[in-house]
């Protein structure tokens, strides 16, 4: 298209062309999983704009319930819930839908109903910073619906070396959109002003390394003694903090800037705080394909077998030299 002259320097090449394109790469395509990315990509929209209008909409604060993980629910997490079950809900696709906000699995239809894949989200990932304006975001998994398998919960039960693509929404100073389909990531930034996710980076690679961990050290006597040990190192060594308590904000900085995340297991949270299927694993996917490392214990995290839809466990995530340091005195 270079004979065209190139008054226009706009980008032209939206998610879904992407999606498309890439579709197009594969013949036996149904076009049934594009479907999906644009369910999501629609949620993510209506579920920006309603965060970015939240004080003046007054939908911040608590919705007076609690969820499955006995958190207090913010409004906007049953917002951002009810939009990802509404967007998704209408694909002929997808026979299981799984929230971080609900306790069961949502069952749409069999295989044999076409139900081909599963869903599964974190709606509104670190809503607790939403009054006061930090970055939060919306975090999910695709895998494949297995029709031998009768029992929602256990169909949704996958390590993470079986998601076909997870991607996260961060709804910070703009709204980005990461998406992996296990062939490198993409990401896309939305322009409000024509509604459309576009696309910036492809094949993005974390740095290597980057003298900067993210841990909320205000539990480091919890912490099993190595990381202690560790982030004694990382002082002795000049590293610097960052930490936003936003897994989405986090972890995107990460993968940008390098680094390494870590929550680790403490005494009030055992065998970690965060959600392996629908937080750990597609983040571990993404940063994987990216070049970096994600290990829960001593355990590659995309092959931690899961014990239920709401397991927790530690993570360590970012670029592999900072990754490693850490597992050198962690031991794990
Ligand atoms: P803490 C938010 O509540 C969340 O699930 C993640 O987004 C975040 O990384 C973590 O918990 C923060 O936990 O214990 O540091 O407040």
């Amino acid at each position: 298209m270079d004979s065209i002259e190139k008054l226009v320097p706009d980008n032209l090449t939206s998610l879904q062309t992407h999606v498309l394109a890439e579709e197009a790469k594969y013949p036996e395509a149904t076009g049934d999983f594009s479907w999906i990315i644009s369910a999501i990509s629609l949620a993510g929209k209506t579920i920006a704009n309603k965060v970015r209008r939240a004080r003046l909409e007054n939908v911040l604060g608590s919705h007076g319930t609690e969820n499955v993980q006995g958190e207090v629910q913010q409004k906007l997490d049953v917002i951002a819930n009810e939009v990802l079950l509404r967007c998704l809900g209408e694909r002929a696709s997808i026979a299981v839908l799984a929230s971080e906000e609900d306790q069961e699995p949502l069952i749409l239809r069999s295989g044999k109903e076409g139900g081909k894949y599963c869903v599964l989200f974190d709606p509104l990932d670190g809503s607790s910073n939403l009054d006061v304006a930090v970055g939060v975001g919306t975090i999910f998994t695709v895998l494949r619906n297995d029709p031998n398998v009768k029992n929602a919960e256990q169909t949704v039960c996958q390590t993470g070396v079986q998601q076909v693509a997870a991607g996260y929404i961060l709804y910070g100073s703009s709204t980005i959109l990461v998406l992996t389909t296990g062939h490198g990531v993409d990401m896309f930034v939305l322009d409000q002003a024509i509604g459309s996710f576009l696309h910036v980076k492809q094949g993005l690679r974390i740095p290597p390394g980057n003298k900067t961990y993210s841990v909320n050290e205000a539990y480091a006597e919890q912490f099993p003694t190595g990381y202690r040990t560790y982030l004694q190192w990382a002082h002795e060594q000049g590293y610097s903090s960052r930490y936003i308590g936003s897994m989405v904000a986090d972890v995107h900085r990460i993968l940008m800037r390098g680094g390494v995340f870590l929550y680790p297991s403490t005494t009030k949270n055992p065998g970690g705080k965060l959600r392996l299927l629908y937080e750990a694993n597609p983040m571990a996917m993404i940063i994987e394909q990216a070049g970096g490392l994600a290990y829960s214990g001593p355990q590659r995290t995309l092959e931690v077998v899961p014990t239920e839809l709401h397991a927790r466990v530690p993570v360590l995530l970012g670029s592999p030299e900072e990754v490693e340091s850490v597992r050198r005195f962690s031991q794990e």
